[in-house]
């Protein structure tokens, strides 16, 4: 049972041994894991935003700490404007292999492609990219045969051999197997040996609600390969289950010799067809072998022997004061960070940002933010438009985000929805630093009701009286990933969208759900 393999496996939780998932909330899709002894390393996709390929370390499988990106200079990714938003860098295969970690992934940009980085500490420096110009598909993989063959398997399902410290493919790629017939888009194969067999595992029926992860196996790593008959070994397509979507999948092997599935997985709120924001996070499940397969125990909100009941993933509050020479690898931009465009140094204790784009429609807009990862939270912020105008924005793309700005005298708060852009509200502010508020009020806990949104957003000012004022409550469903298309979530950022900025902190808090108690001790003065 899942409580007493956790605790046999190193793998922590709560006291009584449980875990709650996700393990990696917010937008962290696509895990790819490797153990290295006592130590798990897992990456993930970052799309449109910079640094590429947030990677985390753990000693248990379910707390995990970023420790880095790999792609995390301009000459490793260079994501131009013309880079769409759920574009960009998705679905890396991380491995240890010979003492060297290896990462290959997908650049899906004008002048991207495939490419591998290398590096001795996962915690980087990674080298720069080498090129993969034979391989025409996403989500590659790199297994290495007992006669060091590398093998590349990626999308399809196809495979070819390749030298992995040059990029060169080598003979013709082969279909090795397309899942369940009919299925849509089989995809994020991982090879692994295991026992006398070589496991194919894949995703297959599309990341959305028809997701799944299959498995064949083959006694040569190219094949012939043979289905599961239990396909899909695992998917929550047609479940009331609260994680949907639950797909593309890596295994590992635990220090005790038990088995681990990481996956993504979503949490849609709301009435019908439910809607959700945080795009799709990293899910952990306990998996036993039987038969020479891989049986995958249920992916829940909280995993226990016997019984699951939910419980939050305690996260304790998160200032960034800015008081550090470099920013968090959790801060990300969007497709590029250009040097002249922002500074800890230039206000000591500050964030300065320099406007690029004039608005979180465009693309090269200056913008620092981190995913969000909790249903219900808030986040503030200290802001000195003095010299410009900017604000915090939530971000699901250039045709979706909702901001509130202060310059000239003014905070408004701004809404983009596809085609539509409306002034919602305006306010007069003092001159000099303005605090800055955005929280996301998880409506699960209200009634039901079919056309019900997933969330509402409030954004206010902080008066210097400890009174908030609330500018607008917008309705989360249209910052979703079923409004807006795409991979992505939300992420939530301070931004300068003319001249120069400055921001002295921002804090990120994990709230309780629903609207009322998150008032206490505060005078909300309406629009
Ligand atoms: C990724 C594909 C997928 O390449 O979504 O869920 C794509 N799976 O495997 C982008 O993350």
């Amino acid at each position: 049972m899942a409580r007493t393999r956790a605790a046999a496996a190193g793998v922590r939780g709560w006291a009584d041994g449980t875990f709650a998932n996700p393990v990696i909330a917010g937008l962290h899709p696509d895990p790819s894991v490797c153990r290295v002894g006592g130590d798990y390393y897992l990456a993930c996709s970052s799309f449109e935003y910079f640094p590429g390929v947030p990677l985390f370390h753990s000693r248990d499988l379910v707390h995990w700490e970023q420790i880095g990106n790999v792609l995390d200079r301009p000459g490793q990714l260079d994501l131009p404007v013309t880079t769409p938003a759920s574009a960009g860098v998705y679905a890396p295969t991380l491995r240890q292999h010979n003492g060297r970690f290896w990462l290959i992934v997908t650049n899906v940009a004008d002048g991207g492609g495939t490419l591998i980085c290398t590096a001795s500490d996962p915690a980087g420096p990674w080298s720069d990219p080498v090129w993969v110009p034979g391989l025409a598909g996403i989500d590659p993989d790199l297994a290495w045969g007992d006669d060091g063959t590398c093998w590349c398997t990626y999308a399809g399902i196809e495979q070819v051999r390749i030298d992995p410290w040059t990029g060169q493919t080598l003979g013709r790629p082969r279909r090795l197997w397309s899942g369940a017939p009919g299925a849509q888009a089989p995809e994020a194969p991982h090879l692994y040996q295991v026992g006398g067999y070589w496991y194919l595992l894949i995703a297959e029926g599309g990341t959305e609600r028809g997701h799944a992860v299959s498995i064949a196996r083959a006694t040569a790593p190219d094949g012939p390969y043979e289905p599961c008959p239990a396909n899909p070994i695992l998917t929550h397509r047609g479940t009331n289950k609260p994680i949907q979507n639950t797909g593309h999948a890596d295994l590992v092997e635990a220090v005790d010799g038990s088995w681990w599935m990481v996956l993504l997985g979503v949490r849609p709120g709301g009435g019908t067809p439910a809607w959700h924001v945080l795009g799709r996070e990293t899910l952990l499940a306990p998996v036993t072998w039987i038969d020479g397969w891989p049986v995958v125990s249920e992916v829940a909100p909280v995993m226990a022997a016997p019984s699951w009941t939910a419980r939050p993933v305690p996260v304790p509050p998160s200032r960034d004061d800015f008081d550090d020479d470099r920013l968090h690898p959790r801060w990300a931009s969007v497709r590029s960070r250009p040097a002249d465009s922002w500074s800890l140094a230039e206000r000591p204790g500050w964030l300065t940002l320099r406007a690029r784009g004039a608005s979180l429609d465009a693309p090269d807009i200056t913008f620092v933010g981190r995913r969000q990862q909790h249903l219900s939270c808030r986040v503030r912020t200290l802001i000195d438009p003095t010299g410009g105008c900017g604000g915090l924005a939530v971000r699901l793309d250039e045709r979706h985000h909702y901001e509130i700005e202060a310059g000239d005298g003014q905070v408004r708060v701004v809404a983009r929805i596809g085609s539509v852009l409306s002034m919602v509200a305006t306010r007069p502010v003092a001159a000099g630093p303005v605090r800055l508020r955005v929280e996301a009020l998880d409506s699960s806990r209200e009634d039901w009701y079919p056309s019900k949104g997933p969330d509402v957003l409030r954004f206010g000012v902080e008066q210097a009286d400890g009174r908030v004022v609330v500018l607008a409550e917008l309705d989360g469903r249209y910052l979703s990933t079923e409004v807006a298309g795409g991979f992505t979530g939300r992420v939530i950022g301070m931004y300068a969208a003319s001249g120069t900025v400055h921001f002295d902190w921002l804090d990120y808090e994990p709230r309780e759900h629903g609207t009322g108690s998150d008032r206490a001790g505060e005078t909300i003065v309406a629009p």
